[in-house]
């Protein structure tokens, strides 16, 4: 079996996606992962993926198994970056790399290649923590991957453009154009590279032959159409104009893998990027960290940034704790890591 990869002219809107569940993105060890509902079968998951430029997920560490098992929903089954289609029994993820090399999470028995059918990866038969093998044309849902984290706007924004909101001045100056965007908590939709240039361009109105006033690195003037990039002279030119919000992009904490002794302190922080600045908060165990939560866990929340203070760390305060972003493009992102450990101190007499 082989999957051939067809080209597609749109890409999958995310907003879409975000509608229909909250915690669809995990950022964990500089990579973004993103859960996907639209159930298919490997190779048009894996096509799916790359639609959106990204690819099916190659989970090759435990942060990122622990990442792909936060986004996974318990008792779903999803469909993961790896396949022994070419050579039974050697699984190899979709960049070439045995599994077998590496960090692996199979379920127990797994992989079994079942009737001799199985040769997919998909995670979730056992919980989203275990991985099994699947006859490749099941349908499940399943995790893409973005491999590198920059400042890609165009992907993660949601537009608005100025020509169909009533309650826009739907043509106007570029700097005009720059206010209005700015006086609605967004900003002018930023192209800064070719493929940003694709993605907004596969994001215009159909059929329309307009020029859209958008921001660049350089701040000149730029009008975008469907064929192409142009600087215009940005005051006696009237153009309508597209605003984004972008959702938070990159959420970092500053210890993925902490362990202390009982007594001990921890501070670890957590920021995030996004327009406008996200609003960020941790969570213990699935909870928004609060005054009540723990006597000894406390958060400060600063500007797209807060910070985790254990403070005496006693052993219930071992578990999982993650930081979420959020602004008004999306509801929630979260940034994952291990669970914390506390040993306990060992007393001699
Ligand atoms: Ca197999
Ligand atoms: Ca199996």
């Amino acid at each position: 079996m082989t999957c051939a990869i067809a080209k597609q002219n749109s890409i999958p809107s995310r907003k879409d996606n975000l509608e229909r569940e909250k915690y669809n993105t995990v950022y964990a060890s500089q990579q973004v992962l993103t859960y996907h509902r639209d159930s298919r079968s490997w190779c048009s998951a894996m096509q799916a993926c790359i639609w959106g430029n990204q690819h099916l997920a190659i989970v090759n560490s435990e942060t990122l198994n622990l990442a792909s098992e936060a986004i996974i929903p318990d008792g779903h089954m999803a469909w993961l970056g790896g396949s022994d289609i070419y050579s039974e029994g050697t699984f190899v993820w979709i960049d070439s790399q045995r599994v077998s090399a590496g960090y692996q999470s199979w379920g127990p028995g797994e992989p079994n290649n079942h009737d001799g059918l199985e040769h997919c990866m998909d995670a979730g038969y056992q919980g989203p923590y275990y991985w099994n093998d699947s006859p490749c044309d099941k349908s499940f849902n399943y995790v893409c991957q973005i491999g590198t984290v920059r400042e890609v706007s165009a992907m993660y924004a949601v537009l608005s453009f100025s020509d169909t909101i009533p309650t826009y001045n739907s043509r106007t100056s570029f700097w005009n154009a720059k206010k209005a965007c700015e006086n609605k908590g967004m900003r002018l939709a930023r192209v800064e590279s070719e493929e940003e240039f694709k993605i907004l361009q596969s994001k215009l109105p159909r059929n329309s032959n307009e020029k859209y006033w958008i921001g660049t690195k350089h701040e000149k003037c730029a009008g975008i159409t469907h064929d192409q990039l142009e600087f215009t002279e940005c005051t006696s030119t009237s153009l309508p104009y597209i605003c984004e919000v972008v959702s938070p992009y990159s959420v970092e904490v500053s210890n993925e893998s902490p362990k202390i002794h009982e007594n001990d302190n921890l501070q670890i922080g957590c920021t995030a990027k996004g327009f406008p600045l996200p609003d960020v908060f941790w969570y213990k165990d699935g909870e928004r960290i609060t005054e009540q939560t723990d006597p000894n866990v406390h958060q400060s929340i600063g500007s797209a940034s807060a910070i985790l203070k254990i403070h005496r760390a006693q052993m219930g305060d071992a578990g999982q704790y993650r930081c979420y972003a959020t602004n008004t493009a999306i509801d929630f992102e979260l940034r994952v890591f291990g669970l914390l450990h506390i040993e306990g101190r060992i007393s001699s007499y």
